[in-house]
């Protein structure tokens, strides 16, 4: 496989980058969220997809390295902010920046270790990351994954459920386990405010999650009719292009400094 060889070369040589989308809060306007998005600029194919890369990666047993590299760059990203911003210091952490999980780095994979071992050496408290992991991952019945969850709540390391309400889990698991945000899958929000059973839907979500004290991201927030519908549901935060695309770390920087 080309690709499998190409990303080899793509980690060691630095053609991966990181990509920042803010999550809005909507209570208070303000920008402490963002989740983390891997981009491959290839030499000659240009950007790949992780979409496409991410099960490649995931087949080949690349996906624990590149999961670490993702870790450490997102973390590094927090310190960069933190030093740029030294009067920004809310509890030493003014910035909470989500990454995504692949089910092999929960269940076998030294990635976990590595992110709990690089917080700690930078002096960064768990709530300045954050871990996305979608609802399939629990139903594989891993005792592995339970445990790297436990760890995660004990070192303060939130866990989002990432698309939530397309998978086909049951729920048992969201009082049964330590989850801090529900992310509501954007196939929701699209046409929310056309279709009453898209809206009735994201207010059941919000209502059953604030009942079980976990907070909801709405994805995929692409009109102010769709934030303002969300809003009025009691949706704690909104991410998607409304407010900004994924952005590189410079410009990602640049626009939340206004937002806080
Ligand atoms: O940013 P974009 O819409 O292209 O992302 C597409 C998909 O790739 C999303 O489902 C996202 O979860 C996944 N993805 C993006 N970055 C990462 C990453 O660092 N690790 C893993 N495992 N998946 C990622
Ligand atoms: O699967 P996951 O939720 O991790 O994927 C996040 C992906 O959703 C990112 O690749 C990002 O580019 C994409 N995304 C973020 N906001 C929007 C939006 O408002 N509209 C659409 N169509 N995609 C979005
Ligand atoms: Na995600
Ligand atoms: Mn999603």
């Amino acid at each position: 496989l080309q690709m499998g060889t190409d990303l080899r070369t793509a980690l060691a040589e630095g053609q991966l980058s990181l990509h920042y989308q803010p999550i809005l809060n909507l209570a208070n306007g303000e920008v402490f969220k963002a989740e983390a998005l891997l981009r491959w600029q290839h030499p000659a194919l240009g950007e790949i997809p992780p979409t496409e890369f991410i099960p490649v990666a995931e087949e080949l047993g690349l996906i624990d390295a590149i999961g670490s590299w993702v870790f450490d760059s997102a973390i590094a990203a927090v310190a960069r902010w933190r030093t740029l911003w030294p009067e920004d210091d809310r509890a030493n952490c003014p910035l909470q920046i989500s990454v995504n999980a692949s089910p092999r780095q929960f269940t076998g994979g030294r990635s976990i270790d590595g992110l709990l071992a690089r917080l700690e050496a930078l002096g960064l408290p768990g709530h300045c990351m954050a871990i996305e992991i979608t609802e399939g991952m629990l139903l594989d019945k891993h005792p592995a994954v339970a445990a790297q969850l436990s760890r995660l709540a004990a070192a303060g390391v939130p866990v989002t459920i990432d698309d939530f309400g397309t998978g086909y889990s049951a729920m048992a698991y969201l009082k049964r386990l330590d989850i801090d945000t529900l992310k509501i899958d954007r196939s929701f929000i699209r046409d929310l405010t056309t279709d009453p059973g898209d809206l009735a839907i994201a207010e059941a979500i919000i209502a059953m999650a604030h009942k079980l004290g976990i907070r909801v991201v709405a994805e995929g927030v692409e009109t102010l009719e769709q934030q303002s519908r969300l809003n009025d549901a009691g949706c704690d935060y909104s991410q998607g292009f409304l407010f900004s695309r994924p952005l590189p770390e410079a410009a990602f920087f640049e626009l939340i400094a206004r937002y806080r």
